[in-house]
Parts: structure tokens; sequence; C-alpha cells
């Protein structure tokens, strides 16, 4: 389990626990289900929230996941604040009530469940980062659009950006992917807009990452200039850095590159806190920055939600 200074983190169980607390006090606008298993059979569990939940009403939907990577656990924390605050806060937040009266929210809290809980299995952090499929993919690497095109990430299978043997190849991309083409309805995707969440750096990054090009084929220029506008306006409410995702390092096989690519969603990855901290202690925040950094990106997101109906 987490070490006892970080007591406040979620493990699966708990995770689990406070989504079944939030669907049982608001059962009006929140439902749990789930998107498929893990590779070691974990459920998948992504919570909805809108104004008469049971219905798929023709309203603009917008996604928040969390965890693709095993060890940024502050990232589960940023997914079950935005389920708390759409919950608790309606209707008594007119924001909040807004945004759950005309929007229907989807929130993955952990899309890696395997490896954030081998990460903290021992009680001491691992430092782990992939899956738990062999020897672990990169799910982060494992989407499908110019997989493994670009030197964006490693064939070798220790590595830490590994690809893995063939786009979605990963039990959890390909059961996210799936639930992500599955809100296509009536030949149009529902979802318009996602934030992909990890740590750290402090960042608010849109695709593609594959290139360094602004502009490329399947990026026009008032399509970046609608990333980049929105994105600036976002990192202006919580201090973040603004930039191309390549900008930081070119990937391949990343989830924002498929979302645009596949579904024109307006997808952005968040690094959240810490800015700066050598190595691995970035991914270990101690569990009382928890409050402060989840409702730093309060603004930020309901920019998105916003910005989903454009
Ligand atoms: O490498 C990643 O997957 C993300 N950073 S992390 O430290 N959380 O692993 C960044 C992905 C953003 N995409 C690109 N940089 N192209
Ligand atoms: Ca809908
Ligand atoms: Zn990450």
């Amino acid at each position: 389990d987490f070490p006892p200074g970080d007591a406040q983190y979620h493990n699966y169980d708990e995770m689990n626990a406070e989504l079944d607390g939030i669907v049982k006090n608001h059962p009006d606008i929140a439902a749990k289900s789930s998107i498929g298993k893990s590779f070691e059979g974990r459920d998948i569990p992504v919570l909805k929230i809108s104004r008469n939940v049971q219905q798929d009403e023709n309203e603009p939907e917008v996604l928040f996941d969390c965890n693709q990577h095993a060890r940024e656990h502050l990232t589960t924390e940023m997914c079950l604040h935005i389920a708390k605050r759409f919950t608790d806060g309606y209707p008594n937040d007119p924001t909040v009530k807004d945004a759950v009266d005309h929007r229907e929210i989807w929130i993955i809290p952990s899309v890696n469940p395997d490896g954030s809980s081998y990460d903290i299995e021992t009680g001491q952090y691992r430092g782990w980062r992939k899956n738990r499929q062999d020897t672990g993919t990169d799910l982060n690497r494992n989407w499908g659009y110019k997989w493994g095109c670009c030197g964006g990430a490693s064939n070798d299978p220790n590595a830490e950006d590994y690809r893995g043997p063939g786009a979605f190849s990963a039990p959890e991309t390909s059961a996210l992917r799936d639930f992500i083409n599955s809100r296509v309805v009536g030949g149009k995707q529902q979802i318009k807009a996602n934030i992909d969440f990890h740590t750290y750096s402090e960042l608010v990054l849109w695709p593609f990452g594959w290139t360094q090009d602004p502009v490329t084929d399947g990026m026009s220029q008032a399509e970046h200039d609608r990333f980049e506008r929105v994105g600036k306006e976002m990192a202006g409410t919580n201090g973040y850095t603004p930039e191309q995702s390549s900008a930081l390092y070119v990937t391949d096989g990343d989830i924002l590159d498929w979302e645009w690519a596949q579904h024109k969603i307006l997808a952005y990855t968040f690094e959240m806190y810490p800015k700066d901290s050598g190595g691995l202690d970035g991914f270990y925040p101690p569990g009382n920055v928890i409050d402060r950094e989840t409702a730093r990106n309060d603004k930020a997101v309901d920019i998105l939600l916003r910005e989903a109906g454009a």
C-alpha cells in the first residue's frame, strides 16, 4: 500500500470505494461502469456524470482520464477530485451545475490499475511506469496512430518507453480505444474534448507529438491555432507552461495523436505538479499537496468543458 505519509492517496480498492460512494450519494447524476479489464483482470472503472445520467442525451461529452503511467498517482487523485467536485458541487456551484446539466462527463481515474497497484505493493515505491504485461508496455506509446513511426518510442521490451509488439497490444489501451470508439453515435464522435493527466513538470501539451511541425497532414493552421489558444488560456489559470507536446520530446503512439487524428477530439495532456524535481522523487509528492494541486486545475477543467460546446 502507500507509505504512511501518503495515506491520503487512493489505492485501487479505495478508488472504487470512492466512486461507489459518489454514485450512492448522487444516483441521479453519477453512474459507474467498466470499460474493460486490465492485463491482470482488474476492471477499469469509468464514472459518467450528467443530469439524467441514465440517458444518452445529445450533449457534448468530455473525457478526463488519469494514470496511464503507474507511478503518476497524483493523477488518480485529480480524476477523483473532478468526480467529487461535479457531484458534491451540484447544484450549489453554478459553473458545476451548468456543466452537469449541459455536458456528459466521463472520468477514468486509473487507466493502468495493475501498474499502479504493483508500484505500491511492497509499501515502498518501485518507480514503475508501464503496465504489467510481460516486461511491461508503456501505454502512452501503444496507441495506433503512427505507432512506432518516428523514433519516439522504443522497441526494446526492457525500455521505459517500450511501445509493445503492436499497436493496441495492451488490454488497457485497447479498452480505452474501444470506449472512445463506442462514443461515435449516429456517425458522430460525441466526445469533443479530453484531458489526459500525467505527472510531472507543470505543462499543458497538445498534439501532434510525432512531429515538431505545428501544421501538418491532419493538423491545419486553424486547428493548431485553436489548440494553442485554448491551451494557453488553460495554462493562464494554473501557471503551467503551454506548448506542443513534441516541444517536450517527440513521441509516437501517444493518446493525443490518436484521439485527434482518429476522432478530432480536442485533447490535451497535463503534466501536473511538481515543476521540477530531480528524477523519481517528482512522482511522489506527499499526500498533503493533493488538495491544492488538484484544485489548481479547476478553472482549466471548466475552460475545457466550455470549449467542448464550441
Ligand atoms: O512521455 C509521456 O508519455 C508523457 N510524459 S511523462 O513524464 N508523464 O511520461 C508526455 C507525453 C506527451 N507527448 C509528447 N511529449 N509527445
Ligand atoms: Ca451523448
Ligand atoms: Zn505520464
